[in-house]
C-alpha cells in the first residue's frame, strides 16, 4: 500500500468554471484519486478555492457584494457543483482561510530570514479619488498604437500590444472612471528566484519521467531572457493576506496583501490542516512534512499548461527556500486546453457549457466520460455536439448500457432474478478471460500512468469484448437446445457486469454505483485474477434489472444546446 497526496489546481472564485477548466485539473484529479484508493492505496485528494487577487475584487464590484461575502457565497456554489460532478475530495477549502493566513506569513518570514527576499520601490497608478492604487487591470484609456478607446493597462485587445499602464493616453479608472491618476511611489517585496535557479533547474533535471508539456514549460522560463527573473509578491490591494513575517508586521508594509500567486500554492498544505481542524483527519503533517513521515508520500499535481510556471518554479522556490523540510511535488500532470465548437470557452461571453449548466442538462457521468475520454493530452482538444452525442450514444448507451440491459433482462425471462447455475466453461470463455486479462493490465498501466485517453480507450474495449461475448455466444439461441450451456452464459456475463462496475468506477461513479446496486452486491475489491473476480457472484445471488443506465441524446436536444451555449450567458 502507498500514500498519495493528489491536488488539484484551486480554480478562482470568480464565477462559475467551464468544462475546459474542469478537465484540465479537477476531474483527471478525481480519476487518478479514485483508483488509487480502489486500488487500496491511502490517499489525501485536496482542493480549494483561490480566493484572493483582482479577479475577486472585481467580481464581487460587480455582483454588489462586500467581497468576503461574495467569496464565502461562491465557495458554497463551487462545492456544491463540484459534489455534482462527483469530485471526492477528501476537503474543498479556501485559500482565504485562518490557517493559509498564517502559512503564507510563516512562509514570508522564512524566505525573509533566508535572505531570499528583496525590498523593490517603484512607481504605480495612484487614484486619489478611489483612495487607492490600481492594479493594471484597473486602468483603461486609448492605445498609443492603434487608438483603440478601451485598451487596457496591460494589453491593447484590439491591436494585442503589450502595454503599461503609463503609456495609455487619457487613462482613467475602470473602478470610478476617475481621471485624475498619478503616479506614485510604493514599495514592494520581491522573491530573489533568480538566487534559487540552479538549485531549482537541478530539481526539474532530476525530473526526467515527468510528461514533456510540464517540463518544457519550466524549462522554458528557467532559461528566459536573462533567466529566472525575481518576483513581486505583494500588491496594494485591500482583500488578500495582509504582508507580515509570521505574526510581526513588516515595517513599510502596512496596507498590502500577499500577491494571489504566493498564497495559492500554499493552500495546498494548508488545505490539509483545515481537513484536520473539520475534524476530518488526524494529522497533517504525515503527508506534509518529510520529517513526520512524508518521505514515503508520492505527491502528485494536476493542473492546465497555463498553471505549470507557478507549480514548477514559484512555488518550489517557496518551497525550497524556506529551507524547511516540505514535502516537494514527485509529479505534476499538465493538460493542454480544450476548446469550444470551433473557438475557445469564454467566461467573460459565457461561451461554452459552464459547470452548473452542464449537471442541468445531463447527469454527471455523461460529462466525467466524455471529458475524460477526450483530455486534452497531447494536444488542444475541442468539444462539439455532434461528438459529445456521438460518444454518449455509442459507448455509454450502446456498448456498456446495452450490455447490461440485455444480460439482466434476458437472465431475467429466462432464469429468473437470481444468478444461474449450470455449465462449465469453454474455449470461447477462455479466450473472453484471456483477452480480459491482458486488457485489464493494460488499463492499470495507462491508469497508473495517468494517461487519460488511452485508460478510457482501454476501458472501452474492455466493455466491447464482452458485447462481442455475447453476440457470439447468444445464450438467446443456446437456450433453445442446451439451457445449461445458457446459463453459464448469462452467469459469466452477469460477473461481467460486477467487474466492469468495478473497473469503470473511477470515470462514472453513478453508473457504476447503479450497476453494483442492481447486482445486490457491495463488492468493490479491485479485481486480481480474473477467473476469480468472474466468479465473485455465485449461482442463486439476486439481482434486480436496472433502470436504463444512460438514455441516447436525440438530435433534436442537441440542436437546441448548440444554439443555448453559443454564447452571451445570461
Ligand atoms: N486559480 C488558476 C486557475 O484556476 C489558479 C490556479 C491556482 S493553483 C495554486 O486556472
Ligand atoms: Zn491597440
Amino acid at each position: 500500500m502507498a500514500r498519495h497526496l493528489i491536488t488539484s489546481a484551486i480554480p478562482y472564485i470568480n464565477g462559475i468554471k467551464h468544462l475546459g477548466n474542469l478537465v484540465g485539473s479537477q476531474l483527471p484529479a478525481d480519476l487518478f484519486a479514485r483508483y488509487c484508493r480502489a486500488r487500496g492505496h491511502e490517499v489525501l485528494f485536496l482542493c480549494a478555492t483561490d480566493e484572493h487577487g483582482t479577479p475577486a475584487e472585481l467580481a464581487a464590484a460587480k455582483a454588489g457584494k462586500p467581497v468576503a461575502e461574495y467569496c464565502a457565497e461562491m465557495h458554497g456554489v463551487q462545492a456544491r457543483i463540484a459534489e455534482g460532478f462527483r469530485l471526492s475530495f477528501d476537503h474543498f477549502g479556501r485559500s482565504s482561510s485562518p490557517q493559509n493566513h498564517r502559512l503564507t506569513q510563516h512562509f514570508a518570514k522564512r524566505l525573509h530570514e533566508e535572505g531570499l527576499i528583496r525590498e523593490v520601490s517603484e512607481t504605480q497608478m495612484y487614484s486619489p479619488t478611489d483612495g487607492r492604487f490600481l492594479p493594471d487591470r484597473y486602468i483603461e484609456g486609448t492605445c498609443p498604437n492603434c487608438g483603440f478607446e478601451s485598451a487596457r493597462g496591460d494589453q491593447c485587445d484590439n491591436c494585442t500590444k503589450q502595454l503599461d499602464p503609463v503609456d495609455l493616453i487619457n487613462p482613467r479608472s475602470v473602478i470610478s472612471g476617475a481621471t485624475d491618476l498619478e503616479m506614485r511611489e510604493t514599495k514592494h517585496l520581491y522573491l530573489c528566484q533568480s538566487k534559487m535557479k540552479d538549485e531549482l533547474e537541478a530539481w526539474i533535471d532530476s525530473k526526467t519521467d515527468w510528461p514533456i508539456l510540464t517540463t518544457s514549460i519550466a524549462k522554458k522560463w528557467l532559461n528566459d531572457g536573462d533567466g529566472l527573473q525575481d518576483r513581486g509578491i505583494t500588491r496594494d490591494l485591500d482583500w488578500g493576506i495582509p504582508v507580515r513575517r509570521g505574526d510581526e508586521d513588516w515595517p513599510g508594509m502596512e496596507g498590502k496583501v500577499f500577491y494571489v500567486w504566493f498564497d495559492a500554492p500554499i493552500e495546498y498544505i494548508a488545505c490539509a490542516q483545515e481537513w484536520v481542524d473539520a475534524g476530518k483527519g488526524a494529522d497533517w503533517q504525515r503527508w506534509w512534512r518529510t520529517d513526520k513521515g512524508a518521505d514515503d508520500v508520492r505527491y502528485t499535481q494536476f493542473m492546465g499548461k497555463d498553471n505549470v510556471p507557478f507549480h514548477t518554479l514559484s512555488f518550489p522556490a517557496t518551497i525550497l527556500g524556506s529551507a524547511e523540510p516540505w514535502k516537494l511535488v514527485d509529479y505534476i500532470k499538465s493538460f493542454n486546453y480544450l476548446n469550444y465548437d470551433g473557438g475557445q470557452f469564454s467566461t467573460s461571453r459565457g461561451r461554452g457549457v459552464f459547470m452548473d449548466q452542464a449537471l442541468e442538462i445531463l447527469p454527471a457521468d455523461y460529462w466525467r466520460w466524455w471529458l475524460l475520454s477526450h483530455a486534452p493530452e497531447s494536444s488542444d482538444s475541442e468539444f462539439t455536439w455532434e461528438n459529445f452525442q456521438a460518444s454518449v450514444n455509442k459507448d455509454l448507451a450502446d456498448v456498456l448500457g446495452n450490455f447490461v440491459s440485455r444480460v439482466t433482462k434476458f437472465c431475467r425471462s429466462k432464469f429468473g432474478e437470481a444468478v444461474p447455475e449450470g455449465g462449465a466453461h469453454g474455449p470461447a470463455e477462455e479466450a473472453l478471460l484471456a483477452a480480459l486479462a491482458t486488457r485489464i493490465r493494460a488499463y492499470e498501466g495507462h491508469m497508473e500512468a495517468m494517461e487519460v485517453r488511452k485508460s478510457a480507450a482501454e476501458l472501452r474495449a474492455i466493455w466491447v469484448l464482452g458485447n462481442e461475448y455475447l453476440q457470439e455466444a447468444a445464450p438467446w439461441s443456446t437456450f433453445k437446445t442446451d439451457p445449461e450451456q445458457a446459463a453459464m452464459q448469462v452467469r459469466l456475463a452477469l460477473n461481467l457486469i460486477r467487474l466492469y462496475a468495478v473497473l469503470s468506477a473511477p470515470f462514472i461513479p453513478d453508473a457504476a454505483a447503479s450497476m453494483l446496486a442492481a447486482l445486490r452486491t457491495p463488492e468493490r475489491g479491485w479485481p486480481g485474477d480474473v477467473a476469480t473476480a468472474l466468479e465473485a457472484l455465485k449461482p442463486g445471488h439476486g439481482f434486480d434489472v436496472p433502470e436504463v443506465l444512460f438514455s441516447k441524446i436525440t438530435d433534436e436536444a442537441r440542436e437546441d444546446w448548440q444554439v443555448r451555449f453559443a454564447g452571451v450567458r445570461g
